[in-house]
């Protein structure tokens, strides 16, 4: 089922997500509606809260160099953690929930993550490029950070004064 994607400044946005402790059919049937939505939606990752569910948990599906998605990419994470972070990488980032607005965000260029999968199985992983921006970008969902919070001071000023005129 394809879902309504919260937009900012939805206040549940700014929230910090919980921890996710039952893995059960619940969380699967959320999981498959998320897929639904970012598919439907032309995303590359989403968190749960930006569907409204204060979970502990996101989907990623990277692009092949051709710009062509594929299901069998798909990752499940859920209460992810990260264990290392190593250099630096600029990118110019998007979130479905910031239509239209995309700015060049700092962040490490490669991580060591933990996360579970939906049957609560723990897995550790390496990750660069594209998938190591895209992981730091839906793990600041779930701690209530938007991208434009990473961005310098006086870009973020014209963001919000530009999000404002635009309404
Ligand atoms: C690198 C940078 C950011 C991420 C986080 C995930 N971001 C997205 O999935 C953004 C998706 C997005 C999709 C849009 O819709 C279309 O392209 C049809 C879009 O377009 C408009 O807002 C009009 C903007 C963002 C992962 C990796
Ligand atoms: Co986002």
């Amino acid at each position: 089922m394809v879902l309504d994607v919260l937009t900012y400044p939805d206040k549940k946005l700014k929230m910090k997500s919980k921890e996710v402790e039952s893995f059960d059919e619940k969380l699967h049937s959320l999981l498959d509606d998320m897929n639904d939505t970012m598919v439907d939606k032309n995303g590359i990752g989403l968190a749960a809260v930006q569907i409204g569910v204060l979970k502990r948990l996101f989907i990623i599906n990277i692009p092949d160099e051709k710009g062509d998605q594929y299901p069998e990419n798909l990752i499940e994470v859920i209460n992810p953690r990260i264990i290392e972070s190593r250099g630096e990488t600029t990118y110019e980032e998007g979130c479905l929930s910031l239509p239209q607005y995309y700015e060049d965000v700092k962040r490490a260029d490669e991580i060591v993550v933990e996360y579970m999968d939906r049957d609560g199985n723990l897995h550790k992983t390496e990750l660069h490029g594209l998938g190591a921006i895209a992981f730091q970008h839906e793990l600041d969902h779930l701690n209530g950070k938007l991208f434009f919070e990473r961005i310098s001071y006086l870009k973020r000023k014209k963001f919000e004064k530009d999000w404002k005129k635009r309404k």
